[in-house]
């Protein structure tokens, strides 16, 4: 036990305060091998990028052995590093480099399900009376025969596979070859909580936990209710849309599990960012009390139509029930990009920009997509080159891998991101949307990121508390103390006047700025931060 007596909400790191992430998708974002694939030698050396652009956390997706029938979200050994991406001493080299340049790296833990290839699953299908049969959910076939019960799987058809020898199915809430674990047993809780241990020995600085709102399931394993019809719906996540998740997911004896996981994490000063995809807010806080999760992410802005009330509601009631417990994020490596999702071209950067400028205000920690910063959208794969499995086993599925094309460096062969003849999926930008070209031309994306992102540093002693304020049509505006966010939805130029004089400290577009003025000019999808002069 920690013998702290600090409140639960100050117990968190203090790096955490003020902190931005950055998500690196370790596949795509630099190969040092030259095999087309990138690897942790490769992040390792853009890291001084990061530190140049201004981020604190870098958060890498799974980088643990596996088969990659999910890309490395099926893990074959939860404390060792895939031999594609590096060692355990190329894993090391990269946190002492982070560490030097002052940030913190975060792994991407993989805790609700595992690999199919995982000695805890073999061993659980060849002696069913062995003791890791017990690591995972096997239930008998329905009374007449089939599955268990009525749950889906995310990534397409039932979340269960029968295993013929055994005559039992398994359950698995992604594909066949993740096999969800037991998390009622508490030799699997104890497996995890030295999986932890051996990370954070090692200088890890946090998890971000996939899937964190599912780990315990319905004791019962009770049907899920029904809500919409199924008939001719094929895409997974259409499916799992008709139905309400009311044993699936979100079960509240899931939040012991974090708790003992924060006793740990506060023995080494870490922290605990669950990727908790619960899509209304009180499920979200419920998922995040004082004594769990540091964080929980939310998903809400990567389906937000672009209109101010909805701006306005996706960020307002989340911000107002979890404070400062939210990790904000508009892109990631499962949606489309955000330029593309806000009507591409220019007007989708600069609406991602505006967007992020608010996120940025916002206590909590806003995390950036590899890419955001450089404004991309997303990269074109045709059909015979698609990898991600929702697209390959679902007929007429596009799939994730529009978000995860390679990272362009700089112009020449692969845009700097692999020496091999061919990459794991083709580019999906130019050579003017690189790294080396975008830091050599002072108007362009990159800079704007950046210099949003040193603004955010000047904010941490902003007052916690957010008002929510009125606003011109289109435009949405919130209060921190004498700081003003406004974000200009409509595509035209509107101005706001917001009683007393202003100052404008901080804007995504180009417009002139006046010293100090009643008046707020906002031009077209842009947003302004403005302190209170008088
Ligand atoms: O995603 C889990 C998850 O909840 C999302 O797949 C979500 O269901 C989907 O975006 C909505 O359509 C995590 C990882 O981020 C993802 O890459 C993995 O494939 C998945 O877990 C399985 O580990």
């Amino acid at each position: 036990m920690s013998d702290t007596t600090a409140t639960p909400a100050a117990n968190k790191p203090a790096w955490l305060h003020n902190a931005v992430g950055y998500e690196v998708y370790v596949r795509s974002f630099a190969d040092s091998t030259g095999n087309g694939i990138g690897d942790l030698m490769g992040i390792t050396e853009r890291l001084e990028y990061l530190a140049w652009l201004g981020v604190d956390i870098v958060w890498i997706t799974p980088c643990y052995p596996s088969p990659m029938a999910d890309h490395g979200y099926d893990v074959a050994d939860y404390v060792d590093v895939e031999p594609i991406f590096g060692d355990l001493e190329a894993m090391q080299e990269l946190i002492g480099r982070a560490h030097e340049l002052g940030l913190k790296v975060v792994l991407d833990i993989v805790p609700n399900h595992s690999s199919d290839q995982h000695r805890w699953f073999r061993a659980a299908v060849e002696d069913p009376s062995g003791p890791y049969r017990d690591y995972y959910l096997w239930r008998d076939p329905a009374p007449g025969g089939g599955p268990p019960n009525n749950w889906v799987a995310h990534f397409g058809g039932p979340a269960w596979t029968l295993d013929e020898a055994s005559g039992q199915y398994y359950c698995h809430l992604f594909l066949p070859e993740q096999p969800d674990l037991n998390w009622r047993n508490p030799a699997l809780r104890a497996e995890f909580e030295q999986t932890l241990e051996f990370w954070f020995e090692r200088g890890i600085d946090g998890f971000r936990i996939d899937v964190a709102h599912a780990l315990i399931k319905d004791s019962e394993f009770r049907d899920n209710p029904q809500i919409a019809d199924l008939a001719g719906i094929t895409h997974p996540r259409e499916q799992f849309r008709c139905f309400e998740h009311r044993y699936d997911l979100q079960q509240s004896e899931s939040l012991e599990i974090y708790r003992a996981w924060r006793r740990i994490a506060e023995r080494y000063d870490t922290a605990l960012i669950g990727e908790t995809y619960v899509l209304d807010s009180a499920g979200l806080a419920d998922l995040v009390p004082g004594d769990g999760l540091h964080l929980g992410f939310w998903f809400a802005p990567m389906t937000m139509p672009w209109t101010a009330p909805d701006i306005e509601q996706t960020l307002r009631e989340t911000s107002e029930r979890l404070g400062d417990r939210v990790g904000w994020v508009q892109s990631s490596h499962d949606e489309s990009r955000p330029a593309t999702r806000f009507g591409g071209g220019e007007r989708g950067r600069r609406r991602s920009l505006a967007f992020a400028a608010m996120l940025f205000g916002l206590p909590g920690v806003p995390f950036i997509y590899q890419g955001e910063e450089l404004g991309l959208e997303d990269g074109d794969v045709p059909p015979e080159l698609r990898s991600d499995p929702i697209a390959t086993r679902n007929v007429g599925a596009v799939g994730r891998d529009v978000c995860r094309t390679p990272m362009p460096w700089e112009p020449g062969h692969n845009l700097g991101f692999s020496n091999a003849d061919e990459t794991w999926l083709p580019l999906g930008h130019d050579a003017e949307d690189s790294v080396a070209v975008q830091r050599q031309n002072p108007e362009a994306h990159v800079h704007k990121m950046r210099s949003l992102l040193r603004f955010r540093r000047q904010l941490s002693d902003l007052d916690p508390a957010v008002t929510w304020t009125e606003a011109p049509a289109g435009v949405v505006a919130f209060r921190r103390g004498d700081h003003l966010f406004v974000l200009n939805a409509n595509d035209e130029a509107v101005t706001m006047t917001p009683g007393g004089t202003w100052s404008v400290v901080h804007r995504t577009g180009v417009g002139q700025t006046p010293d100090s003025s009643e008046t707020i000019l906002l031009e077209g999808a842009e947003t302004v931060v403005a302190k209170h002069t008088a």
